[in-house]
């Protein structure tokens, strides 16, 4: 099957890795208020589209992870060209323009042989699937055990929104940081898919600016009667979560790579420590929260963003050393490429990446479970 994708380290054999091509500066939403770092408090992020050098950059970086992973022998695919300078104009919203085809991550997953193209959480990201449209199609008719779901688009109407959030001082930010309500409201199906990482039957999903409690039930029912069990998961400490893979970041059966300054939640990492897994902080970034990028909206634990390539290879970012001893030590093989001109767009090497193929068959890796599905 060409569409095969349990886990997120089986020995991987095709993947979708992103384009800067026509990226534009994402605009301030009820979803997102993006913002210079280090600039004074008002300063107005761009609009528009980025210039042809930081593009250039960021695509030569992409051609480094495209060219590694074909040399070892694992076909890659590229998103189709897509107009994101086009506003999108729905009966509930207007943006003026749309985002880019970075972060295939963020809006497809593969589970088994199905692919879900998520609803997404933000306006400028309502027709991101776009970009991916042709190779679904290749897929879907190459192969009739191929499943093709996407999942119900919210609204995205001002009522979807908690516009008060991005208000909150951290004093606030602190004393909410177990009610888990964020920029999002409960009444739609919100998700990235970036904040779902799979674990063979189970899958976890975290609940985050990005991603919603309705979102979780959505993917409960649908993946619950194909023997699915999904876990959402909390990091009360994260007071911006959006995408659960610079947070916890399965490496191998049995090794997550976990950040050291957003702990999961005790009553969620019952589910790891039943089953004997390991959970190894990740070390610090070699660059500070004030030293990513001007206009990168992510946190400096982009470094712990690595792309399995099997249970025993690794991909980083070619400056994260510290990183790199670890997975080392970890007995894994470390590959790196430069990456840190595609940080503006949103991601790293795992945000930037879609995978379509990896060995392996549907297993669990949780024996020892309480779990009671919905339905
Ligand atoms: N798109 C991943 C960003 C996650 C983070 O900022 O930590």
């Amino acid at each position: 099957m060409i569409v095969n994708s349990w886990n997120e380290w089986d020995p991987l054999r095709e993947i979708v890795v992103g384009s800067a091509d026509g990226a534009h500066f994402e605009p301030t939403e009820p979803g997102n208020r993006p913002t210079i770092r280090n600039a004074p408090v008002g300063t107005p992020f761009p609009t528009g589209p980025k210039s042809p050098e930081a593009i250039d950059r960021a695509n030569e970086e992409l051609a480094g992870l495209v060219a590694l992973l074909e040399s070892r022998g694992i076909t890659v695919r590229r998103p189709d060209p897509h107009d994101f300078g086009a506003p999108v104009r729905t009966p509930d919203f207007e943006v003026p323009n749309q985002y880019c085809a970075v972060c295939p991550r963020d809006v497809m997953i593969t589970v088994g042989h199905d692919i879900i193209e998520a609803p997404m959480s933000r306006r400028a990201r309502y027709f991101e699937y776009r970009p991916y449209r042709r190779l679904v199609y290749e897929y879907w008719n190459a192969d009739p055990r191929v499943t093709w779901t996407t999942a119900p688009k919210p609204s995205m109407d001002d009522d979807m929104y908690r516009q008060e959030f991005w208000d909150w001082p951290v004093e606030e930010r602190h004393r909410r940081m177990h009610s888990f309500e964020f920029c999002i409201t409960q009444d739609e199906v919100v998700f990235d898919a970036a904040d779902i990482s799979r674990f063979g039957r189970d899958l976890i999903v975290q609940e985050s600016m990005t991603t919603n409690r309705t979102g979780i039930t959505w993917l409960k029912r649908h993946l619950e009667p194909r023997g699915f069990r999904v876990h959402p998961v909390h990091f009360p400490l994260d007071y911006f979560p959006s995408h659960v893979d610079c947070t916890f970041v399965p490496l191998r059966p049995g090794l997550v790579l976990t950040n050291p300054e957003r702990p999961l939640l005790e009553r969620d990492a019952r589910l790891f420590h039943d089953n004997d897994w390991e959970l190894v902080d990740a070390p610090q970034p070699t660059t500070g929260n004030d030293e990513m990028p001007d206009f990168c909206q992510s946190s400096k634990w982009l470094s712990m963003n690595v792309l399995s390539l099997s249970p025993t290879t690794v991909v980083c970012e070619e400056q994260e050393k510290p990183l790199q001893d670890l997975l080392d030590k970890l007995d894994f093989e470390v590959l790196t490429v430069p990456f840190r001109n595609v940080f503006e767009y949103g991601g790293s090497l795992h945000c930037a990446t879609w995978d379509i193929h990896r060995e392996g068959v549907r297993e669990d890796y949780f024996p020892n479970i309480a779990y009671r599905p919905l339905v």
